[in-house]
């Protein structure tokens, strides 16, 4: 594994799996302007290697949390402009990660609680380790979530449990979270949580590269749309894979009665 980019971010690539790290331990990696802006540049990064990343594994550092959030105390000096501005930032980053053309796993191993939470919920899927606890406890600082919560959290718990969740704001423990259908996967411990994150990656990169990112694109682009405009990127998106060689080859492969050989 090679360390390309320094602190508060870092990328190491294991073959086709990057694994980006968030690593501002000490703050329990909260989301300072600083790390936003490194998040975005890391998945900008990752982006012009086009095939070469099949999915990435976005995690934390310090074994005590994913991201506690928002940074509390950078958050106590902004004025109103600043405050916008960071908004923006985050969403910038959430979109980042949904823009990227091949799976995001989020490896949540501890607190997963605001901004962090709002970035585990723009990946395509969370997985979490046994001590880990969710939340959007914005409210108890006079906020609201800013970094997508009120989106991304409805759209995959429902939005019944997700008003009960924001308005509370308490924290739910991994039996919870699995039972929202915010946890997909669970894992007793840090290496068997990275270990099954790579699992479904290595899954996943046996297939088309350029079928799984149009899939993908599908996918984030009709999240929330209204049926008819959702079942037209559908459409779309099935007439773009056509246009594509490892459709022929992936169709060509299975009437020959063979592996298909995926190009990029
Ligand atoms: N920001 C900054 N520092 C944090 C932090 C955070 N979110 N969370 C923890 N830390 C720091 C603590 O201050 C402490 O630093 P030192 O005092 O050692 O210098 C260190 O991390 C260890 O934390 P604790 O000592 O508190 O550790 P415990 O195990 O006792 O507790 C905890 C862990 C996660 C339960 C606790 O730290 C906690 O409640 N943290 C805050 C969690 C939280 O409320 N997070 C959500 C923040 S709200 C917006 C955009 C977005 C948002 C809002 C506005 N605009 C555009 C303005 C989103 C907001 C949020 O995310």
């Amino acid at each position: 594994m090679v360390n390309e980019q320094a602190e508060p971010v870092r990328i190491e690539r294991d073959g086709a799996v990057a694994i980006v790290t968030v690593d501002r331990p000490k703050a329990l990696n909260a989301l300072s302007a600083e790390v936003l802006r490194a998040l975005i540049a890391a998945f900008a990064e990752l982006t012009d290697d086009g095939a070469a990343v099949r999915g990435v594994i976005l995690t934390g550092e310090g074994g005590r949390a994913f991201i506690a959030g928002a940074d509390i105390r950078a958050m106590s000096e902004l004025s109103a402009d600043d405050a916008t501005e960071l908004a923006r930032l985050g969403h910038e980053a959430a979109a980042a990660i949904e823009a990227f053309p091949a799976p995001v796993i989020a490896a949540v191993d501890g607190f997963a609680l605001g901004g962090g939470l709002e970035i585990a919920l723009a990946c395509d899927l969370i997985y979490a380790t046994d001590s880990s606890a969710f939340g959007q406890p914005e409210v108890h600082l006079g906020l609201i979530p800013g970094f997508g919560g009120t989106v991304r959290l409805p759209r995959l718990v429902g939005p019944a449990r997700a008003r009960e969740l924001i308005y509370t704001g308490r924290r739910i423990d991994v039996d919870e979270a699995v039972a929202a259908g915010l946890v997909a996967k669970r894992f007793p411990d840090r290496a068997s949580l990275l270990a099954g994150a790579r699992e479904t990656i290595d899954a996943v990169a046996a297939n088309s590269w350029s079928a799984v990112a149009l899939a993908k694109r599908v996918l984030t682009d009709a999240a929330g749309t209204p049926t008819e405009r959702a079942s037209a990127l559908e459409i779309e998106g099935f007439g773009d894979a056509f246009r594509t060689e490892d459709m022929r080859e992936g169709v060509a492969a299975f009437l020959e009665k063979r592996e298909p050989r995926f190009g990029a």
